[in-house]
């Protein structure tokens, strides 16, 4: 298999450990750090091909995102930005399980079912979070590129949606952006500017945000882009990661599982604050009462505040697209309730995993879709950012027209399309509150979320549960929903469910009901009957 280069000679120094089987999940591979380096040489195999097959850039990013920090993972990117196809995912596996002397086997097999021409060229950009590990394994990714002699591009230290970014704005000939951070920075930042010129008086206090970077890469990031935010945006980093350790007891999930406030962050009363997750992707907001009580805005408040600022927008500029909303499972039921019964919004949901989102989203003019931790974004069709484009050219437009279309425009741009995006996404939130005069606590408002609670139990084989109705049932073992079922018709406004992780070996379970102690108790209660 002379096509295939020294891939048997290089992959021996990319042993993967004996027994040793991984699957490619929501968010690529994720375990222990020390488990990983031949994943990664072989995804750099991998990304080659697709590369050559797809005739574009692929990305590679190296991260666990809200992982412990001696967790690692890496994830394919492909050529929209977009996460990587379920058929490749498939290759990902059979690829970073196979034996050593079958490697070169299973690259003839994937390179013959997907017609890769072997003579094209191949490019591959990688990026990687601030794990101590990232390094060495991302160098692992590099090996693997250059067996194959894919061209590669390693931008080091980047937030996962900067990676997404790049991947977007190399394939479409810099229509998107620059692919560098600089151009992401600059094309955000301007976008942020041209919103908040119509919120002129605000005042400092209203301009100050306080971050919590998760000891991660965000932070970093955050620190770079300061600059070009200000004066519009005064940020102050918390967690930046000069002392603390990555995501302990900080970070997007552990605010939004823990509802409360990250170590080491010092907000007072009322004051703005937000949480990324240790790659950037998603984000939280929250602020603390007079009386200490601590509001938790998530990503389905968000979801709220996007669709309903793109509703009275699109109106106001007379264009008639239609805004949905994409949700899962763990959306709480109040958002739900309000999306559908006030906003009169279309709301989808799908199961867990950006991917089954974002696929949802493409079917509308405007799909806003987020998870409850905090990850999403918004997709406009082809069609709605042509007729926003339009409209903001218009000379004969009404003032009123041309003022939503020029802030739809910035607002378009403002957006990371490509992935969810805790950067833009807070820097979207910071100019549709600036822009709609809104208070964090105006916003947090908007709907009452139900008390509700989530556990994650362990179990000897999670596989065991199988789930439908996008995870909102379990179909495996025989009983377990009925089981469910029972508890719940004891609480009042109560809903559960549970369903195996893609990204740990846990079962997760979820409950919500009309109080805390009665939610507690119904997650409790769900989580025995899981053994
Ligand atoms: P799993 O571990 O499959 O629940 C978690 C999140 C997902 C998604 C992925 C990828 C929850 C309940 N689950 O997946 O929404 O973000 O991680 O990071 O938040
Ligand atoms: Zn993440």
């Amino acid at each position: 298999m002379a096509q295939f280069g020294d891939v048997s000679q290089k992959s021996a120094l990319h042993p993967k450990p004996k027994g040793l089987t991984l699957q490619y999940g929501t968010a690529g591979f994720r375990t222990a750090a020390d488990r990983l380096d031949h994943v990664m040489f072989r995804m750099g195999l991998l990304a080659t091909l697709r590369s050559k097959q797809t005739k574009s850039t692929i990305g590679v990013m190296v991260t666990a995102s809200h992982n412990p920090e001696e967790d690692n993972g890496v994830k394919l990117i492909d050529p929209m930005g977009e996460m990587v196809t379920p058929a490749w995912e498939g290759y990902a596996t059979q690829l970073a399980n196979a034996d050593q002397d079958d490697l070169c086997a299973v690259l003839k097999g994937i390179v013959e079912s997907e017609g890769v021409d072997m003579a094209q060229a191949a490019s591959v950009i990688i990026g990687r979070d601030t794990r101590p590990s990232s390094e060495n394994l991302s160098r692992a990714v590099l090996d693997g590129i250059s067996c194959l002699e894919g061209h590669s591009h390693d931008f080091g230290l980047v937030t996962t949606p900067q990676l997404h970014y790049m991947v977007l704005c190399r394939n479409t000939g810099g229509c998107y952006g620059d692919a560098t951070t600089q151009g992401y920075y600059e094309k955000l930042s301007k976008a942020f500017a041209e919103l908040t010129k119509n919120a002129p008086k605000r005042t400092l206090d209203q301009k100050m945000l306080l971050v919590d970077g998760a000891n991660g890469i965000g932070a970093l990031k955050m620190k770079e882009m300061e600059a070009f935010l200000k004066p519009e945006l005064q940020v102050e980093i918390f967690n930046d990661g000069s002392s603390g350790r990555l995501n302990y007891e900080c970070g997007a999930d552990y605010v939004k599982v823990q509802q409360k406030a990250p170590r080491g962050m010092q907000m007072s009363p009322g004051q703005r604050c937000c949480s990324f997750d240790g790659d950037a992707d998603r984000i939280v907001y929250y602020y603390s009462d007079s009386n200490a009580r601590f509001h938790l805005l998530d990503g389905d408040k968000i979801a709220t505040l996007i669709s309903t600022y793109l509703k009275e927008l699109l109106t106001e500029a007379g264009l008639n697209l239609q805004v949905a909303v994409v949700q899962t499972a763990y959306a709480n039921g109040s958002s739900t309730r309000y999306l559908e019964d006030v906003m009169k919004v279309t709301v989808c949901c799908t199961k867990t995993g950006v991917k089954h989102l974002h696929h949802e989203a493409q079917k509308f003019d405007v799909g806003v879709y987020f998870e409850a931790n905090g990850h999403g974004t918004v997709l406009f069709s082809k069609k709605a950012e042509e007729q926003i484009r339009e409209l903001a050219e218009e000379s004969n437009a009404s003032d009123e027209k041309k003022r939503a279309g020029k802030l739809l425009e910035s607002t378009v741009n403002l957006i990371n399309q490509a992935t969810g995006d805790a950067i833009s996404d807070m820097l979207l939130i910071e100019a549709m509150l600036a822009v709609r005069g809104m208070s964090v606590q105006d916003w947090a408002s908007i709907y009452t979320d139900l008390p509700n609670r989530q556990l994650k139990v362990k179990v000897a084989d999670r596989r065991v549960i199988e789930t439908t109705d996008a995870e909102r049932r379990a179909v495996t073992p025989a009983g377990l929903q009925d089981s469910i079922d029972a508890l719940v018709k004891k609480y009042r406004q109560a809903r559960a469910f549970v369903r195996p992780s893609g990204t740990e070996d846990v079962v997760r379970v979820y409950a919500e009901a009309d109080t805390q102690e009665s939610v507690d108790a119904l997650a409790h209660q769900v989580s025995l009957a899981v053994y």
